[in-house]
């Protein structure tokens, strides 16, 4: 079939609306039909250049909900005109990792989906018999995409797909890492670097968990009046603090430190900065944020061996199959909020705007509909 889809075809360059060849859905494949899809950092990066995975052309995109119009053979979990939340971070429910509470990071079809190809070793995507990839397993620039069966999360009908596309990502990704990776109990004090689509999400998560201090730190003083209305009880303005000054001060802040702290940025040095604002003896730092291809991180051991504990968190550590489901829940019953954090919404034609929203600071998330 024909589909209308923005095209990535080379790092750095804007994204073209065009009509592309799409195959049908292979056995265990589900074709559906997308309505909207959120503009996350990670796709910016991605087009950037520096991510190590990236690859070219592409259609990109992860962040998505939609309809079900077809499934291929031997598919049991959903059926035409289901809606659904396309999952970059897949459940199989058969492999080790699925079968682990200990962590979400199926590894079903994890080599073909980093080479940009659906689990056979090839791509639905095409222009002119010319091969596109696969993007994330998602490619949610697309009005239709096709995804194997195991990422995609069925959600109930009554969600609007111009909201709900928010939690296949940013607000999964923010809100899970407090309640599945970290495990925020109520009183502690946490601290959260960065407050943009993800860290804000950071916050709503800490204050629905009953969080004593959030603290949240930002080159960008414009976060604080929106941090604050999502639960943020004290605002350190990173620009205004010198760099040496910003661990000592966050830590005189808190009493001794932060329980848990969440990097929302991407930045190795602020990695450093959240492992060493936490408290002695017990301070948890969660790395979220995506650094550069190549990029390490360091610190004095010391640090470690006196209590603190540097651990990552990817999709908010949630098994989507059976986690996204319930976060719908949670918006539905208004336990979460995303409609403050969808600023802008704009036609796919414009979605190269959506880029420079991001880059510019303006935007916390920008939706884009077909
Ligand atoms: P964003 O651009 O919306 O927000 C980043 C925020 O960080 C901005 O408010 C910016 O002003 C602030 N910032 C920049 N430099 C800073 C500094 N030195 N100190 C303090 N604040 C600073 O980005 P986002 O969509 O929230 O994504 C954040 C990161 O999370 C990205 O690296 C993204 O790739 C990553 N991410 C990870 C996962 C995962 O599963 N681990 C999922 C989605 C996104
Ligand atoms: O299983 O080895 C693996 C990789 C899983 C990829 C998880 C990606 C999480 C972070 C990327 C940013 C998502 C938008
Ligand atoms: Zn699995």
């Amino acid at each position: 079939m024909k589909v209308k889809a923005a095209v990535a075809h080379r790092a750095g360059a804007p994204l073209q609306i065009e009509t592309v060849d799409l195959e049908g859905p292979r056995a265990g494949e589900v074709l559906l039909e997308i309505k909207a899809t959120g503009v996350c950092h990670t796709d910016a990066f991605t087009l950037s250049g520096k991510d190590p995975e990236g690859l070219f052309p592409t259609i990109l995109g992860h962040e998505g909900a939609g309809v079900v119009v077809d499934v291929g053979p031997g598919v049991t979990s959903v059926k035409k005109g289901d809606h659904a939340i396309p999952l970059y971070t897949p459940e199989c429910r058969q492999c080790k990792f699925c079968l682990s509470e200990r962590t979400n990071l199926c590894q079903a079809i994890r080599s073909t989906q980093g080479q940009g190809l659906m689990p056979d070793g090839t791509s639905r995507f095409s222009i002119g018999g010319q091969k596109l990839f696969h993007y994330m397993g998602c490619s949610t620039f697309s009005n239709y995409t096709v995804l194997p069966e195991i990422a995609v999360a069925k959600i109930r009908e009554d969600a609007p797909f111009d909201k709900v596309c928010y939690i296949g990502c940013g607000v999964t990704t923010g809100v899970g890492a407090v309640i599945n990776t970290a495990k925020v109990r109520p009183g502690d004090n946490v601290v959260v670097f960065g407050l943009g689509g993800i860290g804000l999400n950071v916050i709503q998560g800490a204050r629905m968990v009953g969080a004593n201090m959030i603290v949240g730190v930002d080159l960008n003083p414009g976060r604080k009046a929106i941090a604050e209305r999502f639960g943020m009880t004290h605002f350190v303005d990173a620009s205004q603090v010198p760099a040496a000054e910003l661990v000592p001060h966050i830590v005189n802040l808190t009493g001794g430190g932060a329980d848990f702290s969440f990097e929302c940025v991407g930045n190795v040095t602020v990695m450093r900065q959240a492992l060493e604002c936490c408290h002695k003896g017990w301070g948890t730092s969660v790395i979220i944020g995506v650094a550069g291809a190549g990029e390490e991180i360091s610190t004095r051991p010391f640090q470690l061996v006196t209590g603190r504990v540097w651990k990552g968190s990817a999709f908010g550590g949630a098994k989507g199959r059976r986690d996204v489901p319930k976060i719908v829940d949670w918006y539905m019953d208004k336990k979460i909020n995303i409609d403050d954090l969808i600023t802008h919404v704009l036609p796919v034609e414009k979605i190269n705007d959506a880029f420079d929203l991001m880059h510019h600071g303006e935007s916390i998330r920008t939706v884009v509909t077909f």
